[in-house]
């Protein structure tokens, strides 16, 4: 598709704009209101470019997903490029008596580059110490530091699973001018207007934790699953969708960008994330605020890569700003692709009841209550990860 230079100079002067204060305030012009959702008409994941049908496991894995992939680069997070700095893993601290005794607590410093240009970030492992054997283990980044981790870490490796997680803002400050000290220093310069930003960047951080996750034998490193919430659900989707070795992809109220339907205009737009967030997203999404019906795709075809790997959506239902119901939306429509792949898929069509979690091999639930990671999304997940991970 051709967009005129006049609109993309609009556009893109609305990209550049300085993030705005505030990480939680809606502005007040975001529709809330169901009945003032649009008509809207979502991009069919079975049909390709070029008009053809998907017809089997073998079009899809050898066409039309590596097609949605790059669309997903050039008009959503921009392309990740291939290489870049090979990680090195330090262990900076065993402890073997962690929680009481019940796990051990590595960590494990990830470095890149060296010398006074080097980065690096910390993952955090805690693996139950009464395994018999390589165990299943829960990854994905955290807003807190290591020491503050807000999951129920006791709980999950109770289950029998690992822990795995760092620090979010290590790689890439989440800031518009972050870049200047994030890995990206380690990398060709950026140009253009599909040039990889922050989730791009925290996404390519997952994938080199499972790199290290691989290297670690008290874990199964292909029973990974890859969490987020929120800004970091989002990029846990790009990760899962880029790096198949993730064994699963849990999506908490990751929203606009992440698992919610983009063409609905419902909490938060294309138009308000690129403009208090232009460091997250490739430069070309905010070409799309207030056109999201020109986007050659929506989210349920990032939900389809994961595809025909377990993933969970979760929303919950006062968070209106991720649009719950859009959120539930993306994830129906990534069905089709499951079935395709000779998976369940999502089990039902109709958004189910709050508190009442779903279960295929797409995963849902709306829990009562605000924008957060609480023990209750946990239980589900335990629950969801036993029925997928266990046994394999
Ligand atoms: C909000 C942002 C959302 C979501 C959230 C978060 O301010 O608008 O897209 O990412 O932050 O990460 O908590």
């Amino acid at each position: 598709m051709k967009l005129t230079a006049a609109l993309v100079s609009v556009a893109l002067s609305v990209a550049l704009l300085p993030a705005a204060a505030g990480l939680s305030q809606a502005p007040p012009e975001a529709n809330e209101d169901e009945s003032k959702v649009p008509p809207y008409t979502l991009p069919d994941p079975l049909v390709l470019a070029d008009g053809r049908k998907v017809r089997d496991a073998r079009m899809w894995t050898g066409e039309r997903r590596p097609e949605l992939v790059r669309l997903f680069e050039t008009h959503v997070y921009g392309r990740t490029p291939p290489g870049g700095p090979r990680p090195r893993f330090e262990i900076v601290k065993t402890d073997r008596s962690a929680l009481g005794g019940r796990a051990t607590r590595k960590d494990v410093a990830i470095v890149f580059g060296a010398g006074a240009g080097a980065r690096r970030t910390v993952l955090v492992v805690y693996v139950p110490n009464n395994a018999r054997g390589p165990v299943p283990a829960f990854l994905g980044l955290n807003f807190q530091r290591n020491d503050e981790i807000k999951w129920p870490i006791s709980t999950i490796v109770e289950r029998g699973y690992a822990v795995a997680s760092a620090f979010y803002q290590d790689l890439f400050p989440d800031r518009a001018d972050g870049a200047v000290d994030s890995v990206l220093t380690l990398f060709p310069p950026r140009e253009g207007p599909q040039a990889w930003g922050a989730i791009g960047v925290w996404a390519w951080a997952m994938s080199r934790a499972l790199d290290y996750l691989e290297t670690d034998r008290a874990i199964d490193a292909r029973r990974v699953a890859l969490i987020g919430h929120s800004r970091l659900g989002k990029a846990a989707l790009w990760a899962g969708a880029q790096d198949t070795r993730f064994a699963m992809v849990i999506s908490n109220e990751s929203g606009c960008g992440g698992a919610a339907l983009s063409k609905r205009i419902y909490g938060e737009t294309v138009a308000a994330i690129t403009k208090r967030f232009p460091h997250w997203f490739c430069a070309n999404f905010a070409r799309y605020a207030g056109r999201e019906a020109d986007l050659p795709v929506d989210q349920h075809e990032l939900l389809a890569l994961i595809a025909p790997r377990p993933l969970y959506v979760a929303s919950a239902v006062d968070d209106r700003w991720a649009d719950p119901k859009g959120e539930f939306l993306g994830a129906l429509g990534a069905d089709p692709v499951y079935r395709l792949l000779g998976k369940d898929g999502l089990p039902v069509r109709e958004m189910p009841a709050v508190d009442q979690p779903i279960h295929g091999t797409i995963g849902y639930h709306v829990r009562s209550g605000g924008h957060d990671l609480a023990d209750a999304d946990w239980r589900h997940y335990l629950a969801f990860a036993d029925r997928h991970l266990r046994g394999r």
